[in-house]
This record gives structure tokens, C-alpha cells and sequence, in this order.
């Protein structure tokens, strides 16, 4: 079984369900299921343009990335260079593992024909004729799926030579990663796919330029790929008429933690925390919001001050935060934002890379402080230390994971600084009484 869009009893008409409109019918992840609702379509399109006319209209369509950064998808496609004899590669970015997100799993699972459809559009376009899908090696049964979904497409001569008699061949790899969050990092998920240590590579040069065995690559997001069929079979007018100019279009938002009906909820760019709580059922029962993540536990956490920032990149970023992979982790009030926030950070400890030392040691060594903290001990002048160590991390990390570790930390403190000091004064955590031997 899969996670459908739940549709509450009220603002329904506020989803927009596209990749997720038919994930509670029984054969949703077959050929047959995807082809009964328009399944290849957008390709037959696609392949009666010229490839560059397809990014082209990509472009237009305005679709930004899925998987955290929102960079245009067709202006990546772009830069891809023409007629220069090397060859081309798709890399789809499928290795989900960013805190609280958790939406191409579900897609994979419910509706892998779209992301192979999408594949093949986007291969076509850039005249690749090897793709890769990177997945998370954890999650078998979607490499189970993935597999028997390339296989079909392969019997029905979607994938291989001549597919469709448009002279355009394709083959698609699918490689199961090992479980590194750094892997879902662009260049170290290419260091990965080529045999080696999955580490961040030096950028510039972009993989558009030098990416897998040194060739050109686009890199993209599983849900940025799987959106494209729909923008080639539907319009890029119909696209646009969701979202904002600069945020066009339909997203997965992911909503867990205390909400009543947690889930993915399939809306148009801009829409509110406000308007998805209301799909949601809202915070569970007797209970009110205290803080969420827009974007996973990377991206500067809100508050209940932030229900009606409009849920695109160019909105969240202006609340001072990201849209980064549309994760809402929900907390409600019965939650210790310390305890969290020592959470979030111990992953970050254990997934640093190692490669460079701001990220290295300092996500080490915010754990030591945060669990001493979380613990009721140690001095206000961690904070201080907590908040120095945040600023040699951010901006001076060779990836954006140590950015990323560093963001809780800020807006915690921000957010939330008397509750740390709450913990200092009680001498424990104010939300678990029996936690004070947390440390040590
Ligand atoms: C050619 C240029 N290409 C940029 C390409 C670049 C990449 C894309 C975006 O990080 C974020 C991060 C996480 N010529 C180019 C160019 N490109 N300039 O555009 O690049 P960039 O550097 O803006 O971002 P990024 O390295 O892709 C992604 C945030 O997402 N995040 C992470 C989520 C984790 C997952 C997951 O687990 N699935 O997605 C959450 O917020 O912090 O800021 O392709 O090559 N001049
Ligand atoms: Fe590795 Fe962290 Fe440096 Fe990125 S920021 S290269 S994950 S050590």
C-alpha cells in the first residue's frame, strides 16, 4: 500500500493532484494503470518536437527544481552542450533522505511510469542515450518496483532502440545507493555512481559540464522529472495557471508529525500552511502548533507567526527560511525544541562526509553542547558557543550540509532561546522529567 493524497472535508478544491491523482487505485504502479490515464503521452509529444524545442518549452513552463534548490529545469537542460562529441548522461536523483521528506518513495512506489516517462523525455532532450536513477538503498521494495516498472517499459518498447519508431534509443540503469545522506548531494551521488566514496566534488565545474565519467550531466530531482509528462501532454499554460509567475505549477507537500491526517498533499505552488492544515484535519486533538519545518530539518524552522507564508521558493525565502523539498515536519506544543533540534543535529553529526573540518568537527561538537544542554547542564555561555560554532559551520562548508546543520541551530535560538534557558534553570528538560541522565 501507498500513502494517497487524504482529502479532508473541506478546501479540497485547494489540491491540485497530478503525479499522485490516481495512487489509490490498485494497479497504480503498472504499465496498464499508468497508460488508462494518458501514461506516454507527454512523450509522443515530446517526439514530435526537436530536442531543443522540448527544453525550450520546459523552460517556458517555468518547473524549478523538486529536490531543494527550486533552479529552472530547463535552463539546467540547457546547459548541456551541443555537438561536442563526448556523451550525454541523466543522473535522476532518487537517493530521498533529507529529514522529514518524504515524497519520491511514495511517488516511486505509486507511480514509477511517470518518472520513466519522464526520463526518456528529458534524455531525449539533452540526446542522452544512458539514464541512471540513484535510489536510496535502503528502501527495497521501491528498487523491487523500479526494476519490474523498467523492465515493462522495456517489453512495450518505451526503453531500448527505436523507441517508437522515433530512431531515439535509451537505456535506463537503476543503482541502489548505500545508504549516505551525502549521496543525494549532486557530485558526491556521481563519485558514488562511478565506484568510489560517495564525497562532494569541487563546483565548478557544474555537472552540466563534467559530471558522470567526466561527461555532461544533468542531475534532477525524481519529482522534478516525474512533473514533466504532464507539462508536455497538458500545456505549459494549463502548468502555469497554478502557483505564481515565478513559481509556477503543482508540488507534493509533505505533511507528518502532529497533524490528524498526516501524508502527501498535491497543491499548487503558494498555497499556506493555514490552507494545508485545514486538509490535514489540523493539529491533532487538544493540541496547538509551536514550530515546523518548511523544507525538511535543513531548512530554518517557523513558527506559528509563519501560517500564512505562501508555500513557493520565492515566499518562504523571503520569511527568512526554504522551500527546500516541501517536508512539513509538524511539532506541536508538547514538543522540546532542544531535544529536536539534538536530534536533527546527531544526524547531521553521523552523515557529515568528513571531507572538510568546519562540518567535521563543528557538527560534533554542537552534539556534545546540545546534549548537555538537553540534559538541564552546562552554562548560558553554551549558547553563545552554540551559536559560534552555527556561524564557522555555515558558509564556510565545502557542501550545503553543513549549512544545513547549521540552520537549526540559528533559528532555534532565535525562535526558542528561552527554552533553552528553561532547561538551564531546571536543571533537566522541562518536557521529560525523568531525562535529566540524557548526557552521559
Ligand atoms: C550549471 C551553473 N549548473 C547551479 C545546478 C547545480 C544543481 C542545481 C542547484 O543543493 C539544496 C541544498 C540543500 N551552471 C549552475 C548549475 N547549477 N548553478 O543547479 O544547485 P545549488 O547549488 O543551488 O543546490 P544543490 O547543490 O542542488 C540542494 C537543500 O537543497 N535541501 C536538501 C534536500 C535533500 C534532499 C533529499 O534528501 N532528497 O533533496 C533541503 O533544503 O540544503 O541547499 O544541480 O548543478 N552555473
Ligand atoms: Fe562533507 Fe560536511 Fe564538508 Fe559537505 S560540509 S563536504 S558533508 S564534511
Amino acid at each position: 500500500s501507498h500513502p494517497g493524497p487524504t482529502k479532508g472535508e473541506a478546501a479540497t478544491d485547494l489540491l491540485a493532484p497530478v503525479l499522485s491523482a490516481h495512487w489509490d487505485e490498485p494497479d497504480s504502479y503498472t504499465l496498464d494503470g499508468y497508460l488508462r490515464h494518458d501514461g506516454y503521452q507527454g512523450l509522443r509529444t515530446a517526439f514530435g518536437m526537436p530536442p531543443d524545442d522540448v527544453i525550450a518549452y520546459v523552460k517556458d513552463a517555468g518547473l524549478r527544481g523538486r529536490g531543494g534548490a527550486g533552479f529552472p529545469t530547463g535552463m539546467k537542460w540547457q546547459f548541456i552542450p551541443q555537438n561536442d562529441g563526448k556523451p550525454h548522461y541523466l543522473v535522476v536523483n532518487a537517493d530521498e533522505s533529507e529529514p522529514g521528506t518524504c515524497k519520491d518513495i511514495p511517488l516511486l512506489l505509486a507511480n514509477p511510469h511517470a518518472l520513466i516517462e519522464g526520463m526518456i523525455i528529458a534524455a531525449y532532450a539533452i540526446r542522452s542515450s544512458h539514464a541512471f536513477v540513484y535510489l536510496r538503498g535502503e528502501v527495497v521494495p521501491v528498487l523491487r518496483r523500479l526494476h519490474a516498472a523498467v523492465a515493462e517499459a522495456y517489453a512495450a518498447g518505451y526503453l531500448g532502440r527505436d523507441i517508437l519508431g522515433s530512431g531515439f534509443d535509451l537505456d535506463i540503469t537503476v543503482h541502489a545507493g548505500a545508504g549516505a545522506y551525502i549521496c543525494g548531494e549532486e557530485t558526491a551521488l556521481l563519485d558514488s555512481l562511478e565506484g568510489r566514496r560517495g564525497q562532494p566534488r569541487l563546483r565548478p565545474p557544474f555537472p552540466a559540464v563534467a559530471g558522470l565519467y567526466a561527461c555532461p550531466t544533468v542531475v534532477n530531482n525524481v519529482e522534478s522529472i516525474a512533473s514533466v509528462p504532464a507539462i508536455l501532454h497538458r500545456g505549459k499554460e494549463w502548468f502555469r495557471s497554478m502557483g505564481s509567475e515565478k513559481s509556477p505549477g503543482f508540488t507534493l507537500y509533505s505533511l507528518s508529525g502532529h497533524v490528524k491526517r498526516p501524508g502527501q498533499y498535491e497543491a499548487p505552488l503558494g498555497i499556506t500552511l493555514r490552507q494545508l492544515l485545514d486538509l490535514t484535519g489540523g493539529i491533532r486533538e487538544g493540541h496547538r502548533l509551536k514550530f515546523w519545518t518548511p523544507g525538511g530539518s535543513s531548512t530554518p524552522m517557523f513558527t506559528d507567526e509563519h501560517l500564512d507564508v505562501p508555500l513557493d521558493y520565492e515566499g518562504v525565502a523571503a520569511a527568512g527560511s526554504m522551500l527546500g523539498t516541501k517536508a512539513l515536519q509538524i511539532f506541536d506544543e508538547t514538543t522540546c525544541v532542544v531535544r529536536a533540534v539534538t536530534r536533527w543535529t546527531e544526524f547531521y553529526a553521523h552523515e557529515s562526509c568528513g571531507k572538510c573540518t568546519p562540518c567535521r568537527e563543528g557538527t560534533y561538537w554542537l552534539v556534545q553542547l546540545l546534549r548537555r544542554l538537553d540534559a538541564g547542564q552546562g552554562s548560558e555561555a553554551d549558547l553563545d558557543k552554540l551559536q559560534d560554532i552555527a556561524d564557522n559551520i555555515n558558509g564556510k562548508s565545502f557542501c550545503a550540509l553543513g549549512d544545513g546543520a547549521a540552520s537549526p541551530i540559528f533559528s532555534s535560538l532565535k525562535y526558542f532561546r528561552d527554552e533553552y534557558l528553561e532547561h538551564l534553570r531546571l536543571g533537566r528538560c522541562p518536557f521529560d522529567p525523568d531525562a535529566a541522565t540524557v548526557f552521559g
